[in-house]
């Protein structure tokens, strides 16, 4: 490949001519923004140990009431692109939020998208568009663009969750934003026992829903029943995996972001090929070493790590006599929608 001018290579007065004008000379920096073959990544393979964190977490549930942090949060973010840009990767941010016995969040709704994954405790609930919402490990409950939510926490233990969101993709593009709220009205409670089963939903008076969101709260239960079922019914499937979908459509359940939940058989490896989205893992049940080309982790329960996108993954299940189950999120509905998703074996 042809090298190119650089900015050094030119007069002095001719850049300052061009800085004054606010114009800048493509060719230097073309290579930078258009690198051969695979694109050029600031994500770097990232892991965050819960047990790590979890003091520092429970910390700032003494440091800092809730009236003072709205969302207690403490950010999982990537050195990569910089602790204070607060990115996981390109498009995902996370945090692992607290909330302490009584304590209430108030409601607001903002353009970001944001699921929550249960971690630990029990007794929190949060308000989704007038649905009540309660939490318990493994659960993924959806707060997609536009919809009121508050948490409340009516139990006696602390109550942590991963929060996921597009906000560094909303935010580069100049879309973030929030709208604060009082509390909502509860309208419904445990509503995704409406689609209770796969292949049959709801018809009032023989019409579907309109709703952009039909099913908010995805229970890890059900999720890691049909897991269990699908790898009794296909011993042969390459990867025991299941998708976080819009039960109407089939659609992923969010525009942005993608969501899974994938069982390691006892003693399984699976190799995932580079694809263009990065990915975030996150340990629900057992342990599982990932490992790209130039990093490894081993992630115990609670873990969540980082793999950014166009990088071969190895999953390991630790156990030979227990399955693993992981949560996966990951920018694929987003590169599909743009056309730029590839996968490459
Ligand atoms: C947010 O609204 C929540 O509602 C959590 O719990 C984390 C991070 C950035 C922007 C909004 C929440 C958030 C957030």
């Amino acid at each position: 490949m042809q090298e190119l001018g650089r900015l050094e290579d030119l007069p002095a007065d001719y850049r300052a001519a061009l800085t004054a004008q606010n114009l800048v000379p493509l060719w230097p920096s073309l290579r930078a923004v258009l690198p051969p073959g695979k694109p050029g990544t600031r994500t770097t393979p990232t892991h965050w140990s819960y047990e790590a964190l979890r003091p520092l977490l429970l910390q700032a549930g003494e440091l800092t009431p809730i009236e003072k942090a709205e969302r207690r949060v403490l950010v999982l973010a990537n050195p990569g692109h910089g602790l204070e840009k607060m990115q996981a990767s390109a498009c995902m941010y996370l945090g692992m939020q607290l909330l302490l016995p009584k304590e209430w969040a108030p409601a607001h709704k903002h353009t970001p998208n944001a699921v929550r994954m249960i971690v630990e405790g029990s007794g929190a609930y949060t308000t989704v568009d007038g649905e009540k919402c309660p939490m318990s490990r493994g659960d993924l409950i959806l707060t997609p663009t536009g919809l009121w939510h508050e948490h409340g926490h009516d139990g006696s233990e602390p109550v942590v969750w991963l929060d996921v969101l597009d906000l560094p993709l909303v935010y580069y593009m100049e879309a973030s934003y929030v709208t604060e709220g009082k509390a909502q009205t509860v309208t419904a409670e445990a509503a995704e026992r409406a689609y209770q089963r796969g292949g049959v939903v709801p018809s009032p008076v023989f019409s579907r829903t309109s709703k952009a969101y039909p099913m908010l709260r995805y229970p890890w239960a059900d999720a890691r029943a049909a897991l269990v079922a699908l790898a009794g019914a296909e011993p042969g499937i390459e990867a025991v995996q299941v998708s976080y979908v819009n039960p109407e459509t089939g659609a992923p359940c969010e525009n942005i972001l993608g969501f899974s939940a994938l069982m390691l058989r006892p003693g399984e490896t699976l190799r995932l090929p580079a694809r263009s989205p990065a990915m975030v893992f996150h340990q629900i049940e057992g342990g599982a070493d990932v490992a790209t080309d130039s990093h490894a982790f081993t992630l115990a329960e609670a873990d969540t790590c980082c793999v950014p996108g166009f990088t071969p993954v190895t999953l390991k299940n630790r156990s030979a006599d227990q399955p693993a189950f992981l949560f996966i999120a990951d920018e694929s509905p987003l590169h599909k929608k743009l056309g730029l998703y590839e996968v490459r074996t």
